[in-house]
């Protein structure tokens, strides 16, 4: 009995105890401010109005699909990891709810999604549109739950993440909560590519890791992985044709099996990104000669490939043609970047063999990157280069090869006047293992700088960010990544308009922090936005 009474008042001791700490904790935590006049969604939608309503969302909010394509498999299991991020807090369901005066009863139940396509082709230029409701039942005419509407499965997750960003968790109510009902939102990427470069061949990254980050970029709806693979550092790749190719793996558990590349571009795929694989060539390529050291002009000097052997070329197709199998997206990355030859010019069965075709260096490394091109578009594939390739041979290129920009000299403008298709990652201000490039450089950036032409804008495809490896691996790849990443997939996606007005430090700022508190509720180790605490200080 003097037992019971003791415990008693110790937990009522206790209890004392939390409340104080609550609201001491309550006072601390009340200092972020959710300033109403903004919209807390990132990448900001095309088009959208808001009310003042709130509205709940039953945490056994089910999916009701319509439309030719809305037995997807993809919007399914998408509807599933949505549900799983929306209510991850629990609260609300048990019979202690009706107890303690918690709601039963919810003003959305059901996300209805439907969408007209069923065909699953995710390619560049996918439609990824959607509109979005989500208004009250009144019980009459109006919309009774939320409502995706796409041409695409797509489009679908798209309007999915919006959606999930749109629902947010209320303590007090112990509730899923939508502010600012109803909400009208139609919605379309600005640009076709989007995308995040990851280098697993300075650090090996493990599969799972490569997953995550795939699902990191479906938050920020970027879509394409260019997969950096191989490099002069390491082969992790198996390639069935010549199999010593991964013995320039650093480990044997470093290393990916084809199984697990299908693995990775599956992953992607269901969430509407398109993986997008590199073979950087002529150079770059050291690590190849591991396996095969034929490749290399000489065993003491190692790089760029050897440009004489018909060997070299086997290779190439052998690597390309199960790659194929592989990667069904139509794009293929050849590289061609920072090629120094050397080698070429100092090795004499090189020399030799330039000195008979009458051929420079230079002209050697135009008949490999050409060589090289023929073979990935015998396998129906639009070849993409580093922009050395048209820095040095512009007039003949293959017309059909994708520009990719990232010295800052502005190429995408001299690109597209001559007809080429380009993509922007300039290293001053998208590459993310700069980390003294701040977030709003990485903001303000703009793809089509310097073309005033429309019809030539239309050549610049997007953009992308790039992870190199040298400096990051699993420790601190994602917060290396994020939230830097997001910055520029806003503007990528969003109106130029609405990214490039106003004053970025009120208008994007602390949607950037709201997105980034969203990642890391979401278990991706994004790094605080810098500047938060470095605003102007007080006069
Ligand atoms: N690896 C490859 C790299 C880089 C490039 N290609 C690179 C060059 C300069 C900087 C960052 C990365 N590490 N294959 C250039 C496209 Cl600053």
């Amino acid at each position: 009995m003097f037992v019971d009474s003791f415990k008693i008042s110790h937990v009522l001791v206790l209890i004392f105890a939390f409340t104080l700490l609550d609201s001491q904790s309550l006072k601390l935590n009340s200092a972020p401010e959710i300033d109403d006049s903004l919209t807390y969604l990132w990448p900001l939608p095309v088009e959208f109005t808001s009310g003042n309503g709130t509205l709940s969302v039953d945490p056994g909010l089910s999916l009701d699909v319509a439309g030719q394509g809305g037995n997807s498999g993809i919007l399914r299991e998408a509807f599933d990891r949505y549900r799983r991020i929306v209510f991850k807090h629990s609260g609300g369901v048990s019979v202690f709810d009706r107890l303690w005066g918690r709601r039963s009863v919810y003003d959305i139940s059901k996300l209805k999604v439907i969408v007209d396509s069923d065909s699953e082709e995710l390619q560049l230029g996918v439609d990824e549109s959607y509109t979005l409701f989500v208004a009250k039942n009144d019980g009459q005419s109006i919309i009774g739950e939320a409502t995706i509407e796409a041409n695409t499965v797509y489009g679908a997750l798209r309007g999915l993440e919006t959606f999930s960003q749109l629902c947010a968790f209320d303590y007090e109510t112990k509730s899923v909560l939508v502010y600012k009902a109803p909400w009208y939102i139609r919605d379309k990427p600005r640009f076709a590519y989007r995308g995040l470069l990851l280098d697993t061949s300075r650090h090996f990254l493990p599969i799972n890791v490569i997953k995550q980050i795939i699902e990191s970029m479906s938050y920020a709806k970027l879509n394409v992985l260019h997969w950096h693979i191989i490099d002069e550092q390491s082969f992790p790749l198996e390639v069935p044709s010549y199999p010593n190719l991964w013995k320039g793996s650093y480990t044997k558990w470093e290393r990916y099996t084809v199984e697990d590349a299908y693995e990775i571009v599956n992953f992607a795929k269901v969430r509407g990104i398109n993986v997008m694989a590199e073979v950087d060539i002529p150079g770059h390529a050291e690590s190849w000669g591991t396996g095969y050291p034929d490749l290399w002009p000489s065993p003491s000097c190692t790089e760029p490939l050897d440009v004489t052997k018909n060997f070299t070329f086997d290779v190439i197709s052998g690597i390309l043609a199960d790659m194929r199998k592989i990667f069904p997206f139509e794009l293929f990355h050849l590289g061609g970047d920072e090629v120094n030859t050397d080698c070429w010019s100092s090795t004499l069965h090189v020399k030799q063999w330039l000195q008979e075709r009458n051929m420079t260096t230079k002209d050697a490394y135009q008949y490999f990157v050409l060589k090289a091109q023929e073979i990935a578009i015998s396998k129906s594939w639009t070849p993409v280069n580093w922009e050395e390739t048209f820095n040095t041979f512009a007039a003949n290129l293959n017309p059909r090869t994708i520009v990719h920009n990232w010295l800052g000299s502005g190429v995408c403008p001299k690109a597209v006047a001559k007809g080429f298709r380009c993509i922007f990652s300039n290293q001053g201000v998208w590459y993310l293992d700069h980390l003294d490039v701040p977030w709003d450089k990485f903001y303000t950036a703009e793809p089509v700088e310097g073309i005033n032409d429309i019809s030539k804008q239309e050549l610049v495809l997007g953009g992308e960010v790039c992870m190199w490896g040298e400096t990051a691996d699993t420790s601190n790849v994602q917060q290396t990544i994020w939230p830097r990443a997001a910055a520029a997939a806003e503007r990528l996606w969003s109106k130029r308009d609405a990214v490039s007005t106003g004053n970025i430090t009120l208008t994007a700022l602390p949607r950037l922090q709201y997105f980034r508190c969203l990642l890391t509720r979401r278990g991706i180790q994004a790094a605080p936005v810098a500047n938060k605490y470095a605003r102007s200080p007080p006069s």
